[in-house]
């Protein structure tokens, strides 16, 4: 980086002659200042960074100001606060986002230019935020942004981890996985509280102390103390009407280092407990393979959970003074069951600090909670080993066998008492030696449960929560995931934006289901004309980003058939590839057929322990070096994945996409996300049963999207029977084939039984059921070739796909969550 010692005035270059608008000059003159004042630099020596960071910190002044009035207000109103509890905010950058919400977009575009300056160098130095891991932590990030949008009174609470989610490299075809620096050289974002920090406490004991009511009161005595230090960062909603805070927890050691080790010469030593408790907030997902790594994944648990509740406790006293009114002014939601200790933490503080009874502090705890669930696979719900939490928290745990035995007592009464109803009713599986099921405990702690589509509420009720349910019948409610447009459409796709906003309006971004109105256009030749043109440009720009990146050249031209999403065996990045591979051969043998050019595009992360997931992601790279080298495709096929798959890469891979490969087995997929932006980004989805492809079905209607597979029941009675893929692939002559290729070597000759693994498991033991969906997604693949051959066809499902998906806001998503869960008002967007 160029050094800050020149100190010689940061003026601007001679403007230009051109007449500027009062705004730019405004703008242009706040950069030049921070550039000065806050980054320290001049013109001469500015690094594209340092552009970056003045221009982040002039919008931010503009947020700032919105964010004083947003609080003001809803103090003045005393309205309700929404508390959004996730270990996970997937945010990616958020330089153009703020712009674009802020309305400054073009006069800062204007701004820079004068400086000779170019904006979109700068979204790309920005680097992603990247604390999480997959469409929990994207939809997190939505949500935020749709709350502010709906001016919704809301805090989302989580950890500032050091390091987000790996940076994938991809070697000889393997991932590896490297530490992800995104806050190396700060972030313009956030403000560091200070002196906002909290103790939270591990370990000790309790003591039993006389009260003067007689009922002994449980003191807990930590033996360790940990602080939590507040980092602010302001998100704004669209137009800036409202601004919300997102509020980060940093670990800190009490004291920086033992000053007695360090005097008597242990250096390190003297930084054991800093290091220890700093660990906290290092790393998203440290490995949770050993008992360290539990550990600490439940540490962090704790520690945000812990942190959250005394801080918006603390924000309820000081609003409204009595603790027993926390329920009517505050509704706290739990993103999956890693905050849900937070449940024993409300009642701990209740109970134990502020003196509330305890029955009366149930009662307030539940009408406070509820609790998203984001999947039904057994080995994903939570359960924490009793002996752990017993030494880590022991009045939660003392907190969380107390609700459990009222719970059971009362379950025992009203007729459930067989016990084997208890034991799948009781907050402890004793089955797997005795275990904390978190998934219980934030539905007995919760006033609404709720799935995010339609298929997996549904679900819900008849596989993991069946007897909670009996229980507590209209306690699981249904809320269908959403992304916002502002950024999945408009910052993602300009291009697109502006030709949909001709036909729509201004308002597009105000009321998605606005997007209705360009369905009339569907067979306007002009209008697919315009639109094709859009999306062949955004394939052209992927083209040169995918040579860049793994140096494959691309034909603009051909299909772009993308899956891009974590590796997961329920995923099945698997069932694509041997489709790849049947055409692959088909190509080599059969090369006088009117073939279509096509390009696969992967991309996604394994988890560093998921061995399987990781031979997937070797194997697709595999079959690309092998399809993309071999002259007798002549380029009809390419298969390429791309490394270190992120929210930015996602906003460029979207834009270009020409079907959507959603194809997880069906019930297992709770609802998927990036399903909506692609087919709101004009592609047509491949996909099952699964999900919330079924309200996309229905949305779009059956011409328009392309089902294949088993529905969900059919797998569950398919599994019931047998889960070897022998008959299947016996029937199967082509899935035969490509399995025969992928075992013997053909796409790793030089270690041919590399995935001798990966088709036995599919062979003896397809948990997954891909060999039996093999038949009918590769039928539903020609359908798909035979609706490219027919463009006019295409483009006219492309615009009924983007026209009906206005539903998929996260606006609508957040209004169902304030007026069925929450109990908030919420007011037009753009309006405070
Ligand atoms: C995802 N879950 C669901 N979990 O898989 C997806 O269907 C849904 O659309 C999305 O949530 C939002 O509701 C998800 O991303 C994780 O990343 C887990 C985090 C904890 C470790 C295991 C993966």
């Amino acid at each position: 980086m160029e050094s800050a010692a020149d100190t010689s005035p940061a003026t601007a270059p001679s403007p230009s002659d051109a007449p500027q608008s009062p705004k730019v000059a405004e703008i242009r003159d706040l950069i030049l200042a921070k550039l000065r004042y806050a980054v320290g630099k001049n013109v001469a020596s500015a690094s594209k960074h340092d552009w970056f960071i003045a221009t982040a910190l002039s919008v931010r002044d503009k947020v700032v100001d919105s964010w004083f009035s947003s609080i003001v207000r809803a103090k003045a109103s005393g309205v309700k606060r929404v508390y959004y509890l996730s270990l996970e905010f997937l945010i990616g950058r958020l330089l153009i986002d703020a712009l674009t919400n802020m309305q400054l977009i073009d006069e800062t575009r204007a701004a820079l230019a004068e400086l000779g300056v170019d904006l979109d160098d700068l979204r790309e130095v920005e680097p992603d935020a990247a604390l999480g891991n997959g469409g929990l932590g994207r939809l997190a990030a939505c949500f935020m942004e749709s709350m502010a949008t709906l001016s919704i009174a809301a805090y989302g609470y989580g950890i500032r981890y050091d390091h987000g989610l790996f940076r994938q490299r991809i070697k000889d075809g393997k991932q590896l996985e490297y530490p992800e620096d995104w806050l190396s050289l700060g972030d313009p974002w956030e403000f560091q509280r200070p002196e906002i920090v909290y103790g939270v406490g591990f370990g000790g004991h309790i003591e039993a102390q006389a009260s003067p009511d007689g009922e002994p009161k449980q003191v807990w005595m930590p033996a360790e103390t940990v602080q939590a230090i507040a980092y602010d960062t302001p998100i704004a909603g669209w137009r800036g009407a409202h601004i919300n805070t997102l509020r980060l927890w940093a670990a800190r050691a009490p004291d920086p280092l033992r000053l007695d080790m360090f005097n008597s010469g242990d250096h390190v030593g003297a930084l054991m407990d800093r290091v220890r408790a700093e660990s906290i907030s290092k790393v998203l997902y440290p490995g949770d393979t050993s008992p360290a790594g539990q550990e600490l994944r439940l540490r962090q648990e704790y520690f945000f959970a812990s942190a959250s509740i005394q801080d918006l406790v603390r924000r309820h006293l000081s609003l409204f003074g009595d603790i027993r009114t926390l329920a009517d002014k505050a509704s706290i939601q739990l993103n999956d069951t890693h905050p849900a200790i937070g449940v024993a933490e409300l009642m701990h503080v209740l109970v134990d600090r502020h003196d509330v009874p305890w029955d009366e502090a149930w009662t307030i705890t539940r009408n406070t909670f509820s609790y998203t669930n984001h999947t039904l696979l057994p080995e994903a719900l939570e359960t924490w080993p009793a002996p752990l939490m017993e030494r880590l928290l022991p009045r939660h745990m003392q907190i969380i066998y107390l609700i459990n035995a009222i719970h059971l007592d009362r379950m025992a009464k009203s007729g459930g008492g067989v016990a084997e109803k208890l034991a799948a009713l009781s907050l402890i599986d004793e089955a797997h030696g005795r275990r904390v099921r978190m998934g219980h405990l934030a539905f007995l702690g919760s006033h609404k449960v709720n799935g995010v589509s339609a298929l997996h509420s549904e679900l819900m009720k008849t596989t993991v929560f069946h007897d909670l349910d009996a229980a507590d019948p209209g306690k699981i409610v249904n809320k269908t995931n959403g992304v916002t447009f502002r950024r999945w459409l408009k910052e993602a796709n300009p291009a697109l934006t502006s030709l949909l906003m001709e036909v729509v309006g201004d308002g597009l971004l105000d009321d998605a289901t606005a997007l209705k109105k360009i369905e009339p256009l569907a067979d306007d030749a002009s209008f697919q004309e315009r639109y094709a043109a859009v999306k062949r440009a955004n394939k052209v720009a992927l083209a040169r980003l995918v040579q860049e990146r793994v140096g494959v050249k691309l034909n603009p031209d051909a299909l772009f058939d993308v899956q891009i999403k974590r590796i997961h065996e329920y995923k099945r990045q698997i069932l694509n590839i041997l489709e790849t591979v049947a055409i692959y051969e088909e190509i080599r043998t059969q090369p006088y057929r009117d073939w279509i050019p096509r390009v696969k595009i992967f991309a996604g992360k394994a988890a560093a322990s998921y061995a399987t997931a990781k031979l997937v992601i070797q194997l697709a790279n595999d079959v690309g070096r092998v399809v993309n080298s071999d002259p007798t495709v002549r380029g009809l096929l390419k298969c390429v994945f791309l490394p270190n798959y992120n929210v930015s890469l996602a906003e460029r891979i979207i834009p270009a996409a020409d079907l959507s490969e959603q194809i997880s087995t069906a019930g297992m997929e709770a609802s998927g996300t990036g399903n909506m932006k692609l087919a709101l980004n004009g592609a047509l989805t491949i996909g099952t049963l699964d999900g919330a492809n079924v309200e996309i079905l229905e949305h779009v209607g059956p011409d328009n999207i392309f089902i294949f597979g088993l529905a969900a029941d059919e797998v569950a009675a398919r599994r019931a029977q047998s889960i070897s893929g022998q008959e299947a692939i016996a029937r199967s002559q082509r899935l035969s084939d490509a399995l025969e290729a992928i075992g013997s070597g053909v796409f790793s000759p030089e270690q041919p039984d590399r995935y001798r693994s990966l088709v036995d498991a599919l062979t003896y033991h397809d948990f997954f059921l891909v060999t039996a969906d093999f038949d009918s997604y590769y039928a539903k693949q020609r359908d798909v070739f035979r609706r490219w051959r027919d463009k006019k066809g295409w483009r006219r499902s492309t615009i009924i796909n983007t026209a009906n998906m206005g539903w998929f806001s996260s606006d609508r998503t957040i209004g169902e969550y304030a007026v069925e869960i929450w109990n908030v008002p919420t007011t037009a967007p753009g309006r405070a």
